[in-house]
């Protein structure tokens, strides 16, 4: 028998949290989140916005097929899915001529990367091409593996995590086809490299290249195909130093075949045999300065124990001590890791710029950062962008629609990005400022400061109290933030080294005078002659924001919301903790409670008089008339009363998820009561 429209509601919850019978309610969201999850629907709609839990498995849903079934098809008449928001920002790109961007965010783990795959696959399979484009769309899919090998890693909560933020953009002529591509990366976690947490791993392309490299290169670039050989993969602890990553193999990862598609996208992508060893060796070489080990000589001046060719290091070196020649080596490794990386993302971009006159942008924006504190301030000015353009969005609709707006109060967390980024009183500022005073400069100095000008902001609380007492369960080394997603505690132990990124200057002398083609490129001559002082990391990475966002602005946004359902990377797995405390640092409640604050469901009347029209004897089997008297009719035949619904310039606009279940329902008994009518009649006729 055909399930009623009401078990089926039972069973699978509504594909539209705006649906719900108790919009406030935490609890009945998680509940239909987890009646999905149950049925393998990991996709479900806030209005427009995409939430989506990270299966960890492989579901049948992305399919070619699939991606025909949500090619130019209305949003709301198909089940919700990553190909929806796709084309949907496609088709709005193409008809309203505005640039478009795809935003994904959740946590590590939750399924971001994957899902700007699916975006890109579904634009490489669903739009047109013709001449260069099909090159454009091969590098465009080739340009991930490549950036995965050198931007992501195994942590202990994802096996393929991306350790730098990523920003990409894909261009379209005006026949839609795509053209082109650009992307901008944000702080890679350069630390990876010289260090691991247990159980984690360094960057990717160290172990494809030991796992997969041919005979011929790993001998030319003087490697051997043992991990455990190097100190930056598998390293000793050394007390008191715990050890590192100690994780070379990992079952999900298949690194000699990773090698391959990685080698050859490098080719697809447009470098050369020579560039591509060239990068390679930097590759190696890093692996090689983490094997130069430092003695301490009796006067406390380092000496290189290591029995290796660089001997350009004992002489640069000598004049620190043990520990800080490690330091050293480790912020040459870091720096010269980090510059390659971001050479080769220009390279790729430099290979997807097609000049063309015409051309809009979807982008979408993934990552995870170096600093704590650097991901969730980004996390906070993206959620006052969000807010901000979800109530901007709603009201625009009911202006365009002719309807009164009704306010909805709202968090602005405004206060809480100030914050972090004013002048002079923010904390990035005092930072800085710390970084920059000659003398006694330290972490605690700055952490002094923040408590000086900080203290009694409702946002931000450190041990000290008003009266000079201790706050307990506080250490002496931390502030807290109240971050609209909740507290963190952040410990200033190398807040100033990390911010400062230092790099000794011999040190780049040394890498401006290297016959590596690449090296050159990334160190450059006047970095050395400029007397100015670079950036610190925290004001790079303000101001890049501050780009970013701007950028954000001048599009139409659609949001991607992803979740992670437990930490067991599982299967089947519904950790309701953990996914009640996503749903309340990605904002969804509040996201829900703006788009509800109004009209539960909106429909253009012409979808709306399709679906229903079978219920009414006036517009049944058609209307000819104007469509909002149609649709007037319909509903007043419905009984819906005038406080249920409003009629707009095309759309009707229901306040209540019941009344329209009500008329759901309706239209489920008319097709039963058909169908068994149909069947009497035919067992009559037989
Ligand atoms: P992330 O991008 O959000 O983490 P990923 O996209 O790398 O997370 O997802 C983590 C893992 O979950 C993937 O490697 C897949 O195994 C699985 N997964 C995610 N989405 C899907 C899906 N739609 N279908 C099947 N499996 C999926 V991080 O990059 O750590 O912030 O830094």
């Amino acid at each position: 028998m055909m399930e009623s429209a009401l078990t089926a509601r039972d069973r699978v919850g509504v594909q539209d949290f705006v649906l719900l019978e108790n919009h406030t309610s935490e609890v009945a969201f998680i509940e239909n989140l987890r009646k999905r999850f149950k049925e393998n629907l990991i996709y479900t709609y806030i209005g427009s916005v995409l939430v989506s839990v990270n299966p960890y498995k492989d579901l049948e849903i992305y399919t070619k097929q699939h991606m025909e079934r949500y090619r130019g098809v209305n949003f709301y008449e198909v089940s919700p899915h990553i190909y929806a928001i796709s084309d949907n920002a496609y088709r709005s790109m193409r008809t309203e001529r505005r640039d478009q961007c795809i935003l994904i965010s959740g946590e590590s783990g939750a399924g971001k990367t994957e899902a700007s795959k699916k975006v890109l696959q579904y634009y490489a399979v669903t739009c047109p091409a013709s001449g260069h484009v099909e090159t454009v769309k091969d590098r465009l899919l080739q340009s991930n593996p490549v950036l995965e090998a050198f931007g992501n890693a195994k942590t202990l909560r994802n096996d393929n995590s991306s350790r730098f933020g990523k920003y990409m953009d894909i261009q379209f002529d005006f026949k839609g086809a795509p053209v082109g591509g650009h992307i901008i990366n944000y702080l890679l976690e350069k630390s990876r490299v010289v260090h691991q947490s247990h159980g984690e791993r360094n960057f990717h392309i160290f172990y494809q290249l030991i796992e997969g490299g041919e005979e011929d290169l790993l001998r030319r670039l003087g490697l051997e195909r043992t991990p455990q050989q190097y100190q930056y993969l598998v390293k000793r602890a050394i007390p008191p130093l715990p050890p590192g990553g100690q994780c070379p193999k990992v079952s999900s990862i298949n690194d000699r075949n990773e090698w391959k598609v990685v080698r050859k996208a490098l080719t697809v992508i447009g470098f050369s045999d020579d560039e591509v060893e060239e990068l390679l060796n930097i590759i190696a070489s890093v692996l090689h300065l983490g094997n130069v080990q430092f003695g301490g000589e009796d006067g406390g001046n380092a000496y290189i124990t290591t029995d290796t060719q660089i001997k350009y290091l004992a002489r640069l070196m000598s004049p620190l001590n043990q520990e800080q020649a490690g330091a050293a080596r480790d912020a040459l490794s870091k720096a010269v890791y980090g510059r390659t990386f971001t050479w080769l993302v220009n390279k790729i971009n430099a290979s997807l710029a097609f000049k063309v006159s015409l051309y809009y942008h979807i982008s979408n924006m993934a990552g995870s950062f170096e600093l704590q504190f650097c991901i969730n301030y980004c996390n906070e000015k993206l959620q006052q962008l969000f807010i901000e353009l979800t109530l901007k969005s709603e009201q625009e609709e009911y202006e365009a629609e002719g309807i009164t707006w009704e306010p909805v109060q709202y968090f602005n967390n405004k206060i809480i990005c100030d914050l972090v980024e004013e002048k002079f009183k923010g904390i990035i500022s005092i930072l800085d400022e710390e970084c920059l005073r000659p003398g006694d400069a330290s972490d605690l100095t700055f952490l002094e400061k923040l408590e000086k000008t900080l203290g009694g902001h409702a946002h931000f609380v450190t041990h000290k109290l008003a009266d000079g007492k201790t706050r307990k369960m506080m250490g002496r080394e931390d502030f807290r933030m109240i971050h609209y997603a909740g507290e963190v505690n952040y410990n200033v132990n190398g807040f100033l080294d990390k911010n400062n990124d230092l790099l000794f200057r011999n040190l780049k002398e040394v890498m401006c005078l290297s016959e590596n083609k690449i090296l050159t490129q990334c160190f450059d001559r006047e970095e050395l002659t400029d007397k100015k002082r670079p950036e610190t990391a925290a004001t790079q990475f303000k101001n890049s924001l501050a780009k970013l966002m701007e950028i954000l602005m001048s599009k139409e946004p659609s949001y991607v919301r992803c979740i992670k359902p437990n930490d067991a990377k599982q299967a089947g797995r519904f950790d309701e903790v953990l996914i009640r405390h996503q749903v309340k640092y990605l904002g969804l409640m509040e996201n829900l409670r703006v788009r509800r604050a109004g009209f539960a469901y909106r429909r253009r009347y012409e979808i709306f008089l399709q679906r229903y029209k079978s219920l009414c004897p006036d517009t049944w089997p058609s209307w000819d008339g104007r469509l909002v008297d149609g649709v007037s009719t319909l509903v007043k035949h419905l009984g819906y009363k005038p406080e249920e619904y409003k009629l707009g310039r095309s759309k009707i606009f229901i306040r209540f998820p019941k009344t329209l279940f009500a008329t759901e329902d309706a239209l489920e008994t008319r097709k039963h009561t058909l169908a068994t009518k149909l069947q009497a009649c035919w067992k009559g006729c037989r």
